[in-house]
Formats: C-alpha cells, structure tokens, sequence
C-alpha cells in the first residue's frame, strides 16, 4: 500500500526492517544505546559490531546518561543494506497518562529531523515501542502514520518513508490508520 504525503511516497509492507536497501533504517532502540532484544537485537546482530562501536561511541560523547525517550542519534549501517542506523527511543506504555503519544510523535519526528539534516532521501521505520515496551499497536499506529503524514506535508526533501511491519496483523492495523488518515 502506497500513499502521498507532500512529494513523498508513504509506503506500509509486511517485512524484515534489517533486509531494507535504504538511506536510513530506524531502530526501536533503549536509552543505553547498547542493544537489546526486537529489532534492536536483529539490526545489532546482523549490521555487526561497528554500529555497537559508534553507539558506545555516542555515549561516551554526546550521552554520557543515555539517549532521553524521544531522541535520536545516526551511526553507519555496519554491514546492513542500510546506508545508516537512526537509533531512537520510544516511550514505554504505561497505561497512556504519562505523555506517551507525544513522546512516541516525537521520536518519530526527531527520526525524521536527524534524516534531513544529513541528507537523506528514503527511511524506512519499524513499528516503534509496539513490542517489548508494550504500546498498543492499534493507537500506535495513528501517531506514527500521523506523525509522518504531517512532517512529509511540511518537509519536502524526503522522498519516501516506508513502514516495515513484522506481522500481517501489524500490517492490517497500519493500513487501516493510513486508510483513515489520508
Ligand atoms: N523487522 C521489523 N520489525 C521487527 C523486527 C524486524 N526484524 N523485529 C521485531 N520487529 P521491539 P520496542 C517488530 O520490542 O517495543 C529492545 O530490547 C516487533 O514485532 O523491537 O520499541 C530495545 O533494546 C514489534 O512490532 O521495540 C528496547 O529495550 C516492533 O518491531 C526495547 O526492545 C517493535 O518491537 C524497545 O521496545
């Protein structure tokens, strides 16, 4: 499924976020940088130990306390098709009172900053917090293809946002909020 948004494409497919040739993949990752299970697990293990490497490297640097939710940093794809990793951090669901829409719009946002701002043409994104950190995918899937939506409405270096669903059932859910919202 295929939708415009400003001169971009948005396009939502059932897949694997590590097998995408793309400038960006984003990783659902954790305030450590240092890898976890998810998609965090599968891009560490296949992009290989040079992602790890620039994370710690970040750390050190840049986030001696760890990446706050909602921010994003860049590291080189290692071996993965992807060009770069925009590793991000989405909020963890905690009923829904605690800001999590707004931190999970802005994760999703300051992804798509950080892509601007070095020069990149196409980023594809996971479905961010929807499995270890619990968010409900249905409400999940209205801010990420909204946040989306209206950054490519007012940003128009970008040429295509692509989600990567892990299920068929994440598909459908993301497709019914991309229905609604364009
Ligand atoms: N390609 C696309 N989607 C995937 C893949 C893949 N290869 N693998 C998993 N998913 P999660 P979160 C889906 O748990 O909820 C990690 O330990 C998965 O089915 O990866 O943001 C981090 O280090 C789900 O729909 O991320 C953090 O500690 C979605 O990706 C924590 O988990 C997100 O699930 C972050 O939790």
């Amino acid at each position: 499924m295929e939708f415009k948004a400003g001169t971009a494409t948005v396009q939502l497919i059932k897949g694997d976020l590590t097998d995408q040739e793309v400038d960006a993949i984003v990783n659902a990752a954790n305030s450590t940088l240092l890898g976890g299970g998810g998609v965090d697990g599968a891009i560490h293990s296949k992009g290989g130990s040079k992602i790890l490497e620039e994370c710690k490297q970040l750390r050190a640097k840049e986030w001696p306390d760890g990446l706050p939710t909602g921010n994003a940093v860049i590291t080189t794809g290692g071996s993965l098709r992807a060009k770069h990793v925009i590793h991000v951090v989405g909020p963890i669901w905690r009923g829904g009172l605690y800001e999590e829409s707004k931190l999970l719009r802005r994760a999703y946002w300051n992804s798509l900053k950080l892509a601007v701002a070095n020069g990149l043409k196409t980023v594809a994104f996971p479905s961010i917090s929807t499995g270890a950190y619990g968010y409900p995918t249905a409400e999940a899937s209205k801010v990420a293809v909204g946040a989306v939506r209206d950054f490519l409405v007012k940003e128009d270096s970008l040429e295509m946002v692509r989600f990567v669903l892990f299920s068929e059932k994440d598909l459908e859910i993301y497709q019914k909020a991309a229905q609604d919202l364009f």
